[in-house]
């Protein structure tokens, strides 16, 4: 079905055929834009930016370019088309059609999954929303405020899987998920990682690049649902995703790119004082956001996450092209967990440590990028290497919660941890520092001292194109 945009909310759903439906979203609508306006990008409601916007679900030219106002973005409800005769691909009703409704005994369970993820979206908007007045350039800018409509988009797509499937509970739910706030006392966002701050544009790229890649994880595997209408959203919340994670891996590739620079003209690794960030500085950095994210994925041993698959709800990633038996209950896997004598493999039943072979595909994927950084260093003649740290290090949740791991994966005393820690993360000192060189800059085609130009600009249009316009003034 294409997308309707004619329509209050535009949509691929056949919203109008459903007027109770209608009028739930229609009534919930205000109070998104009433959020948006409060707590999305603070100071750039009125500026004109050139924004993608979702027109069909095709593979193929799926978005439309033209530069809008962001309250003027049309925020709409988009599944990927259906694939005939699905069937649920894992767990126990593995080779059962796919469900169309939700099945009465799981519905507890999955509409607590879906509200954990539709949580992360208007977070991510609310810990961005003051980066705009200290943008590197205007194509960063327009890049900021994409990711954050889009956001907001996949809070549409979980609110609409709420209020069609869940009734009165689903209603509620989807006002809940407009009062909680990011970082808030109160009522703060469910998941650990979406209540830290994203106070500079390094975190901002660190944020991007490893905790919207815990998204793509996490989609990927609820793509894999027997519940087809949550398979379908995830699938297309996908194909948004990917530009997500372009900007936070090309964002940290050009800060590096800069720092490379500026350390073979210099002949130093401090580069600080030449308007550069020091490749050691976002070590730590990539020390915190990595470790934070690895937190997202959950315990290691989980009976949730073997429920999970086992009815049904959530599969693992890529689940069609894994050489199993789809079920798991005989298998097991690997995990690493403390022990008294050191971090020791053990073997586990697959079912339970399934965020641990989740997060494990994380950590390839991000190897693999940290791998291209690294090459780019090479290949600028620098002798340093990034590193990702130990999966142990730093853990708030899961088995390594409470043990003190250095980022190579020694455990120590809390003492020792402690002493070191300033070596590993960043400490109020850098913070500062690179809370100092966050100097907007807004003038079309120039860049900020410490990062580097894309090498060509969004939709094939020029680098130097006034990508954001009619910006507030003073
Ligand atoms: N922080 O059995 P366990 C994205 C809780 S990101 C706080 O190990 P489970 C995006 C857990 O809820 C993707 N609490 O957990 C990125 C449980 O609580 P209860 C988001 C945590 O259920 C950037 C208890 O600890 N999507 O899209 O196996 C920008 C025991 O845990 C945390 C999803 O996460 C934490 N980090 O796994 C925008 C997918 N971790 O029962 C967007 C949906 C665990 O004791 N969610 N807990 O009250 C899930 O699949 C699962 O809920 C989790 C947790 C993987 C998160």
């Amino acid at each position: 079905m294409s997308i309707d945009y004619d329509q209050q909310i535009p949509n691929n759903v056949g919203l109008s055929a459903d007027r109770r439906l209608q009028r739930a979203l229609e009534n919930w609508q205000p109070k998104f834009l009433e959020w948006w306006n409060q707590m999305g990008p603070s100071g750039f409601q009125t500026a004109d930016v050139y924004l993608r916007t979702a027109t069909s679900v095709d593979a193929k030219g799926w978005a439309t370019f033209d530069y809008l106002k962001m309250p003027d973005y049309r925020w709409g409800i988009f599944l990927a088309e259906p694939v005939a005769e699905r069937e649920i691909g894992f767990g126990e009703h593995r080779g059962e059609p796919v469900w169309q409704e939700v099945p009465g005994e799981h519905r507890g369970v999955l509409r607590r999954l879906i509200v954990t993820q539709g949580d992360t979206e208007p977070a991510s908007v609310e810990q961005q929303r003051h980066l705009g007045r200290t943008c590197p350039s205007l194509y960063d800018l327009r890049n900021l405020f994409q990711v954050n409509v889009e956001e907001g988009r996949h809070l549409w797509a979980m609110v609409y899987l709420l209020q069609a499937y869940f009734g009165r509970d689903g209603r509620e739910e989807a006002e809940a998920l407009l009062e909680r706030r990011s970082g808030s006392a109160d009522n703060p966002r469910i998941l650990g990682a979406f209540n830290e701050p994203t106070p500079d544009w390094l975190s901002f790229f660190m944020f991007t690049h490893f905790t919207d890649r815990d998204g793509k994880f996490q989609l990927a595997s609820l793509a894999e649902s027997g519940f087809d209408p949550l398979s379908r959203t995830c699938r297309f919340m996908l194909t948004e995703e990917a530009h997500h994670l372009f900007v936070g891996e090309t964002g940290i590739g050009r800060i590096i790119a800069r720092s490379c620079e500026l350390m073979r003209e210099h002949r130093t690794e401090r580069i600080g004082d030449y308007g550069g960030i020091d490749l050691a500085v976002l070590q730590k950095y990539l020390n915190f956001h990595f470790s934070v994210s690895l937190d997202l994925f959950g315990s290691e041993l989980s009976t949730n996450a073997a429920n999970y698959f086992s009815t049904g709800l959530k599969g693992r990633f890529k689940e069609s092209d894994r050489n199993d038996d789809h079920r798991l209950t005989e298998s097991t896997y690997r995990v690493l967990r403390p022990h008294a004598e050191g971090i020791v493999e053990s073997e586990e039943p697959a079912l339970t440590a399934l965020n641990e072979s989740l997060r494990d595909a994380y950590i390839a994927d991000c190897t693999r990028a940290l791998a291209r950084w690294n090459k780019n260093i090479e290949d600028s003649g620098m002798d340093f290497r990034l590193t990702l740290p130990h999966r142990g290090f730093r853990r708030a949740i899961g088995e390594f919660q409470g043990v003190y791991v250095t980022p190579e994966g020694l455990p120590v005393s809390e003492t020792e941890w402690r002493a070191r820690e300033g070596q590993w993360l960043p400490t109020p000192a850098d913070r500062e520092f690179i809370g100092s060189l966050m100097s907007p800059v807004v003038e079309p085609g120039k860049f900020a001292s410490w990062i580097a130009p894309p090498p060509r600009g969004i939709n094939h249009q020029p680098i130097e194109m006034d990508y954001v316009r009619h910006l507030p003034t003073g």
